[in-house]
């Protein structure tokens, strides 16, 4: 029968597949989904999307009945493609829920990252692929491309397995990245996160294209990786991130706008003080996901204001950015439980109606001072019902961002203040030598007696998978970031930190890189005004030996 342009998913309903979803559609595909067991042997090519946890799946497909038509399909030669769990899926087990047995196509059981090796798990962002083998499936990628991650799980290569793992990435140690046998594959990473090159790699899979052509492009597969030098120092490992961010709100005439604040003020300086309207979020959005962005951030940043949830502007302003951006998307502002319109809204159901709408990870500002200053108060005791941890246990810890917006105070000496004083590296308005920074809520609007390194220690303990690290002084001001404020909380914590405010040119990525353990680094204005572009922040990056991810 004629090729028709669809693809079966099996999405066992346990989590958000919208992107893998928007991937799909945007190849020009249609998508049928799985509904009962006999649905898996009628496809014709099967994509597979992994999420959640590894018994959570297993349960999913038991209960559905999904395990031997799964198994018989992926053996009977027919097109596969499992993502990030649907590839850990096919091994023979996993420690994640406390061990537990998988397919076992795969021999090997699947394991937690080493975390003795000092590295932050999950291992979020943009790798390199170590291909050991060609193969048509990623023709479209050259050594030292870079594909995005998002996991703390891992499966490992050994003699037992080299005849379905085809390539591998590293990351304190070599873990597989991709394995294929006949027409099976499947990726740790997530080909619909992954830029152009990801679109590419599904692109490949679901091209209906004859035997002849695929071993043509395997064969032109194995031609490039012969003649191409394995990428090594700078080129080869964990890139760091370039993300570009969109402050979001209406302006007075109720028009839903990029705007974008000096130190936080978003108002124009004369005339009416009308709010600075720098562009359509959608819009720019996908013009820095065609730049090269590694990310993107939406902040409504006048989430403080309660409304009812069917109301939220950025719901629609992810659907529509995650149909045309294929890398991760962030949305911030508001995510916390509140009360509109004599309705209750749990802080998860907010969260869940953003994933929903398309984010991969949410970003909690406010709610995250005073979830902290309760920790504290407490004895450094977590509570299990604070919005960061109910996202994160629901969601993955990878999945939840706080966004802290400190100011500087200034003081003459540190015995002035209980926070962790630094020397300023200007001198404060009164000569002050010391400062330290003073984290605020409701958009700076309200300081409080919490300084952003105790912020950032109590958020990892309440299981923050990321911290976006502003700086209210620095904002809009374009000379640089704040590197004893990202120094000082990139050594307090593990998880990735991400550097903001103050870019304002290459240099200052690189800098902020160099001298700072931040993972990310993120600008807003520059950008906007299309005074600096990614691709050369990226370049200077590289050429100053900060791995970064150049996409093709
Ligand atoms: O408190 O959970 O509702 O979250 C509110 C979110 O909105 C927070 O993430 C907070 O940082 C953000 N926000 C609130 N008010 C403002 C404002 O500008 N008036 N924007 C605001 C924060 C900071 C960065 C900015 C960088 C880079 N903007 O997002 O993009 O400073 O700017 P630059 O490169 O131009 O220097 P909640």
């Amino acid at each position: 029968r004629a090729a028709a342009k669809e693809v079966t998913l099996l999405d066992y309903g346990a989590g958000n597949v919208r992107s893998v979803r928007n991937a799909i559609k945007k190849l020009g595909y249609s998508i049928k989904d799985v509904s009962k067991p006999s649905d898996i042997a009628a496809a014709d090519k099967l994509i597979f999307p992994g999420v959640g946890a590894f018994g959570q799946a297993m349960d999913v497909l038991q209960q559905k009945d999904y395990v031997q038509p799964l198994v018989d399909y992926i053996q009977s030669g027919k097109p596969f493609f499992g993502i990030c769990l649907g590839m850990q899926l096919l091994f023979e087990g996993s420690t994640e829920s406390g061990g537990r047995e998988g397919l076992g196509l795969i021999a090997g059981t699947v394991d937690h990252f080493d975390t003795s090796r000092g590295l932050p798990v999950p291992h979020i962002g943009w790798n390199t692929l170590d291909q050991l083998r060609a193969s048509d499936l990623l023709a479209s990628a050259a050594p030292s491309d870079r594909v995005y991650y998002v996991h703390s799980y891992r499966a490992m290569p050994q003699e037992a397995n080299v005849d379905w793992v085809l390539a591998t990435s590293y990351y304190g140690e070599d873990f597989v990245a991709a394995v294929c046998k006949g027409n099976a594959m499947a990726t740790q990473f997530h080909p619909e996160k992954s830029g152009t090159l990801g679109l590419n790699i599904l692109r490949g899979f679901l091209e209906p294209e004859s035997a002849e052509a695929r071993a043509a492009a395997a064969d032109a597969n194995a031609r490039q990786l012969a003649g191409l030098a394995a990428p090594e120092g700078p080129d080869r490992g964990l890139a760091k991130r370039v993300i570009a961010c969109l402050d979001v709100r209406s302006n007075d005439n109720g028009d839903l706008v990029v705007t974008k604040g000096d130190q936080y003020d978003v108002r124009e300086k004369e005339g009416e003080r009308d709010v600075r309207n720098l562009g359509k979020p959608v819009e720019l959005a996908a013009r820095y996901f065609d730049e090269g962005a590694d990310e993107v951030a939406f902040l409504n940043i006048t989430g403080f204001r309660d409304c009812p949830l069917e109301d939220l502007p950025m719901l629609g302003v992810l659907q529509a950015a995650s149909e045309r951006v294929f890398v991760p998307l962030t949305v911030g502002g508001g995510i916390r439980g509140f009360s509109a319109a004599g309705k209750d809204y749990p802080a998860l159901t907010v969260a869940a109606e953003y994933f929903r709408s398309g984010a991969d990870k949410v970003s909690i500002g406010s709610d995250a001072v005073l979830a902290a200053e309760e920790y504290y108060a407490a004895g450094c005791k977590t509570n299990g019902s604070t919005a960061i941890e109910q996202i994160s246990e629901v969601y993955g810890k990878q999945a939840v961002v706080v966004s802290i917006d400190p100011r500087r105070v200034y003081v003459k000496d540190p015995a002035e203040t209980k926070h962790t004083c630094v020397k300023a590296s200007e001198p404060g308005p009164e000569g002050e030598a010391w400062c330290w920074w003073q984290c605020t809520v409701k958009g700076g609007r309200e300081g409080r007696d919490i300084d952003a390194i105790q912020l950032a220690k109590a958020v990892e303990a309440m299981g923050a998978g990321e911290i976006m690290l502003n700086c209210i002084d620095n904002d809009g001001k374009g000379q640089g970031f704040d590197l004893a404020l990202v120094d000082a909380v990139s050594k307090a914590v593990t998880i990735p930190v991400i550097a903001s405010s103050g870019a304002g040119a290459p240099k200052h990525f690189t800098e902020v890189f160099q001298s700072t353990g931040a993972a990310a680094a993120l600008a807003a204005g520059i950008f906007h005004r299309e005074e600096v572009g990614i691709i050369e922040v990226k370049q200077h990056m590289a050429g100053n030996r900060v791995p970064a991810r150049i996409a093709a």
